[in-house]
């Protein structure tokens, strides 16, 4: 099989396939298991989502950042070889040095095999960093869409485990969205049934 070469999606948004070696993906899979407190976000619109989140380092409350998490329990700490990672992967993605990239939240999302999330922008952050996004598990179809509405024109991209993708500068706050997951696609060895993944963001 050849391998899937890294693209440009659109200028500052790139998807740099198989980034996390088989390793390094079990290795993530089992620190996400410990990982505390996956619970369906409630929407002020009233909707629920369908995957379940754990938030480190700030709890996304739609729309915003807290200190606590929705019952006032504590969130769990960002923990430093993940700003490492996230530095790591800028790095390779831009193909630049990112040391002074500081990633100080991350949302954890789980995926069973009927969820999926609407196309929307990342802009409850403050900064206007990076995204740094890790797959593991099933593959899905990613949408990486425009700034200006979740309409077209829009790439679909397949997001498989281990594959990081970036979007950053013009592309920051492009919509987005992953509008199915191909359940049953993940490897057996992997152990993880669904699909997870790990946005790093500066808030
Ligand atoms: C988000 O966390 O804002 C996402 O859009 C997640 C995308 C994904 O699951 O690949």
């Amino acid at each position: 099989l050849l391998p899937r070469p890294r693209r440009e999606i659109a200028p500052g948004a790139v998807h740099v396939p198989d980034w996390l070696s088989a390793q390094e993906q079990r290795d993530l899979v089992t620190t996400c298991r410990g990982w505390r407190g996956y619970r369906s976000t409630r929407l002020p619109s009233g909707g629920v989502m369908s995957v379940r989140t754990v938030c480190l380092g700030w709890q996304w409350l739609p729309y915003r950042y807290d200190r606590l998490r929705e019952d006032g329990s504590p969130v769990e700490p960002f923990p430093d070889w993940l700003a490492d990672l996230g530095r790591r992967a800028l790095a390779d993605a831009y193909d630049r040095p990112a040391d002074d990239y500081q990633p100080d939240v991350a949302l954890v999302n789980y995926y069973d095999a009927t969820a999926k999330m609407g196309m929307h922008q990342d802009k409850d952050e403050r900064s206007t960093e990076p995204v740094v996004s890790l797959s593991l598990g099933d593959t899905c179809v990613f949408r990486f869409g425009n700034t200006e509405s979740r309409n077209r024109p829009y790439t679909d991209v397949e997001l498989r485990s281990g594959d990081l993708f970036v979007f950053g500068g013009p592309a920051r706050l492009a919509f987005h969205g992953v509008p199915k997951t191909l359940p049953g696609t993940a490897d057996p060895d992997l152990g993880l049934t669904g699909r997870l993944n790990l946005t790093l963001r500066v808030s």
